[in-house]
């Protein structure tokens, strides 16, 4: 009985971290993949604190249930399980602070020499990306979003502004979201590792049509990047999908 009981509850725990891990997309930067580090080891400590607590609520329950009018040892204080219960949770929030910073450091990095720059502007409702030494300028609309193109394996320095209020710059599938501040420049390094399109959003809710205020990112190969950047460098682009070809 004991042990399917047991049995009973490991299935459950792998099953319920199992679906935590599995629930979060891979990310498809390299940035992503150490904050899918952080977010794997984070789920997997909340698990087990889920497991403690319960476990310290539940099995009182069955063992210490009332089967005569006997009392089960009564005392006030345990030293050794009040230090160690202090002890406990105090080495995880450190374990977890340490690498959080690690990880922030990695994902916050600025590369000396990124292949490229592109100069990102939220507005009221879209998005403009200029690719700075060339007039590739795409504005979007919340009719038709715009598309940000990158070249895979390679380091792209975004410059992140707004021209009027707070958005902010999200992309699920990078796992990746900063926020747009007018008269700030935030800036950060992508290097994608699938090529791709991934949907983009504000995720700061910024007005009537932040709903719509959209933006999509294709992660295409070095030569086909060459091939867009030849096709798109003499003209400015307005309201277009960018679409590479
Ligand atoms: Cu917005």
């Amino acid at each position: 009985m004991r042990s399917s009981r047991l049995s009973l509850s490991a299935g459950l725990l792998l099953a319920t971290s199992g679906c935590g891990v599995y629930a979060l997309p891979p990310g498809a930067t390299m940035q992503a993949q150490v904050l899918r580090q952080d977010w794997i080891v984070f789920t997997l400590a909340g698990l087990f604190v889920a497991v403690v607590v319960f476990g310290l609520i539940l099995i009182p329950l069955v063992v210490w249930r009332r089967r005569s009018d006997e009392y089960p040892p009564q005392f006030r204080r345990n030293t050794k399980l009040e230090i160690t219960y202090t002890i406990i949770p105090l080495l995880i929030v450190i374990v977890l602070f340490a690498i959080t910073y690690r990880n922030e450091v990695i994902v916050k990095h600025l590369s000396p020499r990124p292949a490229g720059t592109v100069e990102v502007t939220a507005f009221q409702w879209s998005w403009r990306f200029h690719y700075p030494g060339t007039t590739i300028n795409i504005v979007g609309t919340p009719q038709a979003p715009p598309q940000l193109v990158l070249p895979i394996d390679e380091t792209t320095r975004i410059n992140l502004t707004s021209s009027d209020v707070n958005h902010a710059f999200w992309i699920p599938g990078f796992l990746f979201k900063r926020d747009a501040i007018a008269g700030v420049k935030n800036s950060f390094d992508l290097r994608p590792t699938r090529v791709g399109v991934y949907l983009g959003r504000c995720a700061e809710f910024c007005g009537l049509d932040h709903a719509l205020m959209s933006f999509s990112v294709r992660v295409v190969s070095r030569a086909d990047y060459n091939r867009w950047l030849r096709a798109r460098r003499s003209s400015t682009i307005s309201s277009t999908k960018g679409g590479a070809s």
